[in-house]
């Protein structure tokens, strides 16, 4: 088998990027489907809008796993197509849970543009596109994977990770009901559970695990790297809680809403646990309210506590950990993939 071009990060990125457009195509040719031109033209313009401009980090994380496993730089064509494949499913799986979060956050911008739903002509048709990409995912497996001896194991790691995310969202979605607002309730065990669920499994365990499927492993042996992934996710999440308020919106191209959201943020909590009875005051007062002028009031407060020299203390610490934990690890390839896979999130900026 002749071996594609991919040793390099950039060759990487480059096939990457290119499968994308025959997973389109072979969507936009589905048989099960009789596609009229606007409906063709519908999903063509969606899947561009809702798929693309993103880091492409979960999705890339498949290719640079599957090598590191293999402890290979360059992959044979066939094996580099299905390791990119199950990348872009994961990045489907992500623009469907954006598509219908950023309705849900009543978020303005994603990736440097108006969130799908806030398009003209798109509004509440967002919530059936999401469904629509939720459904690709499993026609590209179907497509790609069907005769393989881990196709049932595939299939189960999407639903159970989907699940996992859905139910992330709930907690973080119930934890904030209008009419009920009670700051108290918010503590670090709160925020942890939600971000566990609601990112940790779908950014970081999933990934690997594809990578391992596609090795042949049996991912019931490998309980001690999920749980590290599931660490990492976790401080993954607080990197964008901190980001929401603290981030570039022209940079990470996002315009940050958990204030005005009444977001159980690790912010917030971080702030609660060292406010006096005035500042908690002012949390009360302000937090969860779409009036600017109260925004400011949390973040001058945040400013106050100094919570970026906590966050940035956080972030060493976490680091220090993990790499701990990794390096306990027994197998040196599980070690470069948990290691690569730190390194590309370590003190982000986006
Ligand atoms: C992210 O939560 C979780 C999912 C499953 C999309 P979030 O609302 O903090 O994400 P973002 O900041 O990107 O809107
Ligand atoms: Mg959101
Ligand atoms: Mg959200
Ligand atoms: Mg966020």
């Amino acid at each position: 088998m002749a071996a594609a071009g991919n040793g390099s990060a950039g060759d990487t990125k480059a096939v990457f990027a290119q499968i994308y457009y025959k997973l389109k195509e072979e969507l936009l040719a589905d048989p099960a489907f009789e596609f009229t031109p606007e409906s063709h033209q519908w999903i063509d313009r969606m899947l561009d809008y809702t798929v693309l401009g993103g880091k492409c980090n979960r999705g890339l994380s498949v290719v640079d796993s599957y090598k590191l496993l293999k402890g290979t730089d360059v992959l044979p064509e066939d094996e580099m197509f299905l390791a990119c494949t199950l990348g872009w499913c994961i990045e489907w799986l992500q623009a469907f849970f954006l598509v219908l979060d950023d309705i849900m956050d009543d978020s303005h911008t994603r990736r440097g543009q108006p969130c799908w739903f806030r398009v003209p002509q798109v509004g509440m048709i967002a919530c059936n596109d999401g469904i629509i990409l939720r459904n690709h995912i499993s026609r590209i497996l179907r497509l790609h994977f069907r005769g393989k001896p881990y196709y049932a194991d595939l299939l189960d790691l999407f639903n159970e990770v989907e699940f996992k995310t859905a139910s992330g969202q709930l907690l973080d979605l119930i934890t904030t009901h209008e009419g009920e607002k009670d700051l108290t309730k918010y503590n670090i065990t709160v925020h942890r559970r939600i971000v566990q669920y609601k990112t940790a499994y779908y950014s970081f365990y999933l990934p690997v695990a594809c990578a391992l499927l596609l090795s042949g492993e049996d991912l019931n042996n490998f309980g001690a790297v999920e749980n590290i992934l599931v660490e990492m996710g976790i401080y993954f999440q607080v990197q964008d809680d901190y980001l929401d308020c603290y981030g570039d919106p022209e940079f990470i191209g996002k315009i940050g809403t958990d204030i005005e959201d009444y977001k159980c943020s690790w912010l917030v909590v971080q702030a609660l646990k060292r406010s006096d009875e005035s500042q908690k005051q002012i949390l009360f007062e302000n937090y969860g309210k779409k009036d600017p002028a109260c925004v400011m009031k949390v973040k001058n407060l945040y400013k106050e506590l100094d919570l970026e020299a906590v966050f940035l203390e956080y972030e060493n610490e976490s680091y220090k950990k993990l790499i701990a934990e990794i390096e306990a690890q027994p197998s040196i390839p599980v070690q470069n993939v948990l290691k690569s896979f730190l390194h590309k999130i370590y003190k982000r900026q986006k």
